[in-house]
Parts: C-alpha cells; sequence; structure tokens
C-alpha cells in the first residue's frame, strides 16, 4: 500500500499553524503594551515530501522512519532585528519549556557559525497536540535569527538548491565573506540599537500627541464652537518644526481651554 504522506504530514501542519499564531500572539502583546517586539517576523511550513526523501536518503534513514527521525520536518522560522533580541526570544521560548512547548536540544550557530557562513539560532522542541483525539508529541525546529542572518540564509538555500549542494569554490568565497559582512552589519546594528529604539519610541510619542492635538482641537470646535483655524495653523506650524516639547506645551494649552469650555458649560 502506498504511503500516505498527506495524513501523515497533517500533524505537522496543525502544529506550525499553531505555533505560528503563538509567536505572532507574543508580537501582539508587546506592541498592546506599548513594546518593542523582540519578533520582528513570523514564518512556518512544513516540510515537502521531496525534500523530505532527499534529506533521509542523504542521511541514510530508511523512508518509513523518515518522518520521526528528521527534526525539521516542521519548522518555525522566528526573526529579530537585532542579535540582542534573539537572546530575549530563546529566553521566552524556555519560560515555556515544561508548558506548551518542550524543549529537546538547542544548536547555537551564531556563536559556532556553520562552515558555510551560516549562523542562526536553533531549539528543536517537542510540542504536545491532540490528534484524533490521541495526545501526541510533534517535533519542531526553531530557527530564530536576525534579518541579516536570514537575508544570507535564503540566498545560501537558493543556491545550494540550484547546484545540487555543490556550490561553486569560487561562489562559496564569496558567500563566506557574505556571511561575515551580514555578521558586521548585525554587531553595528547592536550598537546603535538604543538609538534606534529611543527614535523608534520617540516617534510613537510624536504620533500620540498629535492624534491628541487634533483630537483636542476638534472637541474645541464642536464642543464650543471656538474657531479652529488659528489652532490649526498653529498646530501646522508646530508639526513642521517638529519640537516634542513645543507640541506637548500645545496640546496642555488646548486641554486647559477645553476644561475651561467644559466649566462654562457646566460639563463636569
Ligand atoms: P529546508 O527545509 O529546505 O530549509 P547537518 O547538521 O549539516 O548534517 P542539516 O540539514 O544542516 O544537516 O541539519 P540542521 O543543522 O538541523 O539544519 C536544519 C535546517 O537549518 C536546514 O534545513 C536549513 O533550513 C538550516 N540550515 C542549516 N545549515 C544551513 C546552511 O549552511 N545554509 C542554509 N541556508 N541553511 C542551513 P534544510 O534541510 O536545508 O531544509
Amino acid at each position: 500500500m502506498l504511503f500516505d504522506w498527506k495524513q501523515a504530514l497533517l500533524p505537522y501542519e496543525q502544529a506550525v499553524d499553531e505555533l505560528v499564531i503563538k509567536f505572532k500572539g507574543i508580537r501582539r502583546e508587546y506592541q498592546n503594551a506599548n513594546m518593542i517586539s523582540p519578533i520582528e517576523d513570523v514564518h512556518g511550513r512544513v516540510k515537502t515530501v521531496a525534500s523530505i526523501i532527499e534529506k533521509a536518503n542523504r542521511r541514510n534513514i530508511p523512508l518509513d522512519k523518515a518522518i520521526t527521525s528528521l527534526e525539521d520536518i516542521a519548522g518555525i522560522r522566528i526573526i529579530c532585528r537585532f542579535v540582542e533580541d534573539i537572546y530575549e526570544v530563546i529566553k521566552l521560548i524556555k519560560k515555556r519549556d515544561g508548558a506548551d512547548l518542550f524543549i529537546i536540544e538547542e544548536e547555537d550557530y551564531i556563536t559556532n557559525k556553520k562552515a558555510s557562513g551560516y549562523r542562526s539560532y536553533h531549539i528543536t522542541i517537542n510540542y504536545p497536540m491532540f490528534v484524533q483525539g490521541e495526545y501526541k508529541k510533534i517535533k519542531c525546529e526553531l530557527q530564530i535569527r536576525t534579518l541579516a542572518m536570514n537575508f544570507w540564509a535564503t540566498i545560501e538555500h537558493s543556491l545550494r538548491y540550484k547546484f545540487n549542494r555543490n556550490i561553486p569554490p569560487e561562489i562559496k568565497n564569496r558567500l563566506t565573506v557574505c556571511a561575515e559582512a551580514a555578521y558586521k552589519l548585525d554587531e553595528e546594528m547592536d550598537k546603535i540599537k538604543e538609538d534606534l529604539l529611543e527614535s523608534q519610541q520617540f516617534l510613537e510619542v510624536k504620533e500620540q500627541i498629535l492624534d491628541r492635538i487634533l483630537y483636542n482641537i476638534h472637541e474645541l470646535y464642536s464642543r464650543s464652537g471656538i474657531k479652529s483655524n488659528e489652532y490649526n495653523y498653529k498646530f501646522i506650524k508646530l508639526y513642521q518644526e517638529g519640537n516634542l516639547d513645543k507640541l506637548r506645551e500645545f496640546n496642555s494649552e488646548l486641554e486647559t481651554l477645553l476644561a475651561e469650555t467644559a466649566d462654562t458649560n457646566g460639563i463636569s
């Protein structure tokens, strides 16, 4: 009888779907708390049958054992902006160990890059699930890497396929140089991370104040018919100047005015 790959891979698909939702959920939690998430993006995939057969053959694994032996049938890729964020994500995963996932092993290809130049942090987990009413643990590989590491790995992966895993030495050398350049980029980005985060926070605070100002101008106009032109002009001028303190001051001015109009209108 023919092996039913579709049926066998179904639990892996479900595990990938659930894990993607969970990691995207972490990202959303940070955003809701107005914090910058260490997770930039999350992707998941189930290895194709062709890729499973190829890898099993390469590792001399009999086909009937391929699904249970290979660690990366189900794969989740977590993309971070900074190397530091990778370690933050690892901490978050370890906190869940024994709860909704079970860590089997870790491979730190960041500190110990592969000969190819590949960098990424791999965590193999068992993910508990109910499959057709039965409790099962599905093996899944989590790959955590930066945008720069992912860029390099994606290009190198395509070239591997193009050259049937035998990349010509000249291209291999270039890739090694590129891997180092990508890592240098990560190192430089980590150095300016604080400045980047500050500027991001600055933009977020500024956006909130701008929203508040526009809301207050609208309220002044709709509550008491105060001509909003004067305030609109002042707003545009301050907006162009971009000075956060002045925008804050202007917003306080509007809020005092609003409170006064509320008093005279008897609104409490
Ligand atoms: P896919 O699904 O096409 O990505 P090894 O440890 O070297 O004997 P392997 O397969 O590298 O064997 O196992 P490992 O280390 O667990 O790697 C699993 C996955 O990590 C790979 O899956 C890749 O996604 C990624 N990876 C590992 N090494 C490299 C590398 O040098 N370059 C790139 N681009 N990715 C790597 P697969 O099997 O490639 O399948």
